[in-house]
């Protein structure tokens, strides 16, 4: 029987091919795969130790935290903590970007985290996330300056889902790999290799509660969807409130994701350096596309830390053609 390939024979492999290799990039996934197996963990066991609360706290999105968003952001420190390769962390929990014990002078990577994606969805036991992001840290790390890097810079990107099973998706040199993690092993197996996005998709995933508030062209764009929908049926809507979960539906079976700028509200909800940025590096390493409705994604010059940025992602011709409906 083919003997399965686990995540750490792919990295080693990846290694060989790769003479010049320092190793870095290894114990950089791995530290990521461990922290997966971890919340994956502490998720498994969060309804029966009554941890789908709330810590009392806000996040600087003045979002409540959850228990299980603090757990997974410790979870990510803990496993960088004593890895000298990684200088400072950002995090959708943290407030500013943290230095790992006085690392911000030595260590050549930073990370960028959204630790536990689609926290609002812990209490109904549906599908969560966390989203990674590694910049090297060209400019230093001394200031949150020298960390606003442009998403085309990442090194790897890409996001654990904690679904009916755990799987871990990376993407890095142009190449989208989903690893599912095995239980009995503790190991990730490649079950997904090199991921390709199809061209075109019917999936639409949105909040359409909020359509009222969007540009007229995306409202023109949408009544073509269902009217085609009744026609033809071209278009099916799904959507869970879960970034990862609706992502990954849409890189597996095509089509498009979209948190768009609401006209009081240009900039929408999701954040650029641990959201919108990896899963568009992700997007693009699988021929597909990520806009913000006005330009790539991936060429945003990040101004600060925890900046919002509206999001249109998926196949490239359902990107491309929703795009000829905006308004310019
Ligand atoms: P809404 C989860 O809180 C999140 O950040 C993303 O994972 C998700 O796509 C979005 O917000 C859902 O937002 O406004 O539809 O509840």
């Amino acid at each position: 029987m083919e003997q399965a390939i686990t995540l750490t024979r792919h990295i080693l492999e990846g290694q060989k091919a790769h003479p010049g290799a320092t190793g870095e990039f290894s114990a950089l996934l791995t530290q990521i795969a461990l922290a997966g197996k971890r919340i994956s963990f502490e998720l498994s066991r969060a309804g029966l130790l009554g941890k789908t609360g709330l810590t009392g706290g806000t996040n600087i999105h003045g979002e409540a935290v959850k228990e299980l968003d603090q757990i997974s952001n410790d979870i990510f420190v803990d496993c960088f903590e004593y890895l000298d390769l990684v200088s400072m962390v950002v995090s959708e929990e943290m407030d500013t970007a943290a230095s790992l014990k006085g690392k911000s002078k030595t260590g050549k990577y930073s990370l960028y985290i959204d630790p536990m994606d689609g926290s609002s969805n812990i209490e109904i036991n549906e599908s969560l996330g966390s989203i990674f992001s590694i910049q090297k840290n060209t400019n230093g790390a001394e200031t949150e300056k020298d960390l606003l890097h442009k998403g085309s810079d990442q090194l790897t990107a890409g996001y654990l889902m904690y679904g009916p099973c755990t799987m871990l998706v990376i993407a890095y040199n142009n190449q989208v790999h989903g690893f599912t993690l095995d239980m009995g092993l503790g190991e990730f197996i490649l079950t997904h290799p090199n991921i390709r996005i199809p061209s075109r998709g019917k999936i639409i995933s949105l909040n359409a509660g909020n359509a009222s508030k969007w540009d007229k062209g995306l409202q023109n764009y949408l009544k073509y969807t269902q009217e085609q929908t009744e026609k033809e049926k071209l278009f099916s809507y799904r959507y869970s409130g879960t970034f990862v979960s609706d992502f990954h539906r849409i890189l597996l079976k095509g089509g498009t994701f979209l948190y768009p700028g609401e006209v009081k509200k240009p900039e929408g909800k999701l954040r650029l350096l641990y959201e919108v940025a990896p899963l568009g590096f992700v997007c693009e390493a699988a021929g597909g596309k990520a806009s913000t409705g006005k330009e790539r994604v991936l060429d945003i010059q990040p101004t600060e830390i925890h900046q919002h940025v509206p999001v249109i992602i998926g196949s490239a011709e359902n990107v491309d053609e929703i795009l000829t409906y905006l308004s310019h």
